[in-house]
């Protein structure tokens, strides 16, 4: 079978076989839940705006995640690519549920797990993701984070156990939420799961021993470690 579907995605420069970006973990998430066949194509930070710009050049600002949906042609941006694929194969599991309203509450739990979840990850990550790069992308890292961040290199990852408290406090509304033993929004899983387990996915490959305790241990149950394990599914 032809792939025509290529996934740009963003790997560690030393190894170049480690995927962590959330952003990307969203994407692969939703192809592989409605079990669409892509290829993927793995890039370094330095890589990502001459690779894509060559292969689709009507992507204006490279990031990844990318989908060359044909050759020359790329759509950017973890959520246009999901609803992309949500309207190409409807016939597959949805991502958003069958009514608008499902959709709303997920793009609402995408907020906040990017306003509340993400930020002390960013933090706990930082020197490891730094460590993965080679010199050049490690420079570029620095370099980027430190601009975004508005602190220098060695205030970026802060205090560790005040991140986890601050982590522990947000993840509390989502562990809540999950005692059902079910998903975010039931019995399926949908766009508010992937873009939860992307931030594990993110969490786990940078620094895995902070992920074991921020999130699978983070409290006295088993309601975190089995949604992650009941993610694995789709990890691939
Ligand atoms: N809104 C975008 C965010 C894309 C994004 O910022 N991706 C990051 C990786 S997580 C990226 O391409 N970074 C390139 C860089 O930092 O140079 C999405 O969800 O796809």
């Amino acid at each position: 079978m032809t792939v025509d579907l290529k996934l740009f995605e963003l790997v560690d420069s030393k190894t170049r076989k480690v995927s962590f970006s959330p952003a990307v973990w969203r994407a692969k998430f939703a192809l592989n839940y409605k079990k669409i066949t892509y290829e993927s194509v793995p890039l370094t930070f330095l890589e990502i705006p001459t690779v894509i710009t060559a292969a689709c050049p009507n992507v204006i600002s490279p990031t990844v995640p990318t989908l060359q949906l044909e050759p020359g042609n790329g759509l950017p941006d973890s959520f246009a690519i999901a609803e992309y694929i949500e309207e190409q194969y409807p016939d597959r599991p949805l991502l958003f549920g069958k009514n608008i309203s499902e959709k709303n509450l997920q793009r609402f739990f995408e907020s906040y797990v990017q306003s509340k979840i993400h930020p002390p990850i960013r933090r706990m990550v930082y020197n490891d993701m730094y460590s993965m790069q080679d010199e050049k992308n490690a420079d570029y890292f620095r370099t980027s984070r430190e601009k975004s961040s508005g602190q220098p290199h060695h205030l970026i990852a802060g205090d560790r156990n005040q991140n986890l408290r601050e982590l522990k406090e947000s993840l509390g509304l989502v562990h809540t939420a999950l005692q059902s033993g079910d998903w975010i929004l039931g019995p399926q899983p949908g766009w508010a799961d992937f873009v939860l387990g992307a931030s594990f996915m993110w969490f786990n490959s940078c620094s895995p021993n902070d992920f074991k305790e921020g999130i699978l241990e983070a409290f006295d149950d088993q309601i975190m470690l089995n949604y992650w394990k009941k993610m694995q599914e789709y990890v691939y």
